[in-house]
């Protein structure tokens, strides 16, 4: 369903196979060589979600190729077929007729983020505008479902619509609701299946975005 211009969900999209796939996946990069971490901000706050990156290094407010503020290691590359898989979920979400948001080249990820919520982890209202592209971003769930809230590009305050996203489930954010604001307000703990190799539960979100640098 598209809950704004550009933005798309579609529940389920990932089948259980592929949903244990991702997550076998996550553990394996959580593994290195840069590992998971809860992101410092720069006002000396600490991220509860803990973030993975391939690709491109994010830190708070812009793209690294090093991980400076972890253990500095190069970061690992994006796989092709996470690219591909990124490539396949834009094609879906917006038609083979792009839904009339038709891109000038194939959609081409450079960069993928993945958080780790626990029980009580959330992330605040912001915008995605480190990025020097306004390509889409997608975004799959797994795990214990969220409620996510989807805000509008003016402010980080109303309107915003709140909407369960569950494990499997695919989102796509382009076109007039790339700049939207959003965050997650809460996490459901144990609403996670247990056979998908999460084995102390939580929340894993993938996002793939078009960073737009080079380098
Ligand atoms: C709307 N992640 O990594 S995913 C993030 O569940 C982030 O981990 C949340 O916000 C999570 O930056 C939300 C949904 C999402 C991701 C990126 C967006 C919504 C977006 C970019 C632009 C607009
Ligand atoms: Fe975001």
């Amino acid at each position: 369903t598209e809950v704004a211009p550009g933005a798309v969900h579609l529940p389920g999209w990932l089948s259980p196979e592929r949903q244990r796939e991702l997550v076998a996946a996550c553990r394996a990069w959580a593994r290195g060589p840069v590992p998971m971490r809860h992101t410092r901000l720069p006002g000396g706050g600490t991220m509860s979600a803990r973030t993975l990156c391939l690709g491109w290094h994010w830190r708070p407010y812009r793209y690294t190729r090093t991980a400076d503020d972890v253990n500095g290691a190069r970061v690992a590359e994006l796989p092709e077929w996470l690219a591909g898989l990124g490539r396949a979920a834009v094609a879906e979400a917006y038609g083979e007729d792009g839904g009339g948001y038709v891109p000038e080249a194939p959609y081409a990820p450079d960069t993928a983020l993945v958080n780790y919520y626990g029980p009580d982890a959330r992330m605040g209202m912001h915008q995605d505008r480190e990025e020097r592209s306004a390509a889409p971003v997608v975004s799959l769930s797994l795990g214990d479902s969220c409620v996510f809230r989807f805000g509008n590009p003016e402010s980080r305050g109303r309107p915003w619509t709140d909407l369960e996203l569950g494990s499997g489930d695919l989102f796509v954010f382009g076109g007039p609701s790339r700049l939207a604001y959003h965050g997650v307000v809460r996490i459901r703990p144990g609403t996670a299946d247990p056979a998908l190799g999460l084995a102390d539960g939580g929340r894993l979100n993938i996002t793939l975005r078009v960073t737009g640098l080079t380098g």
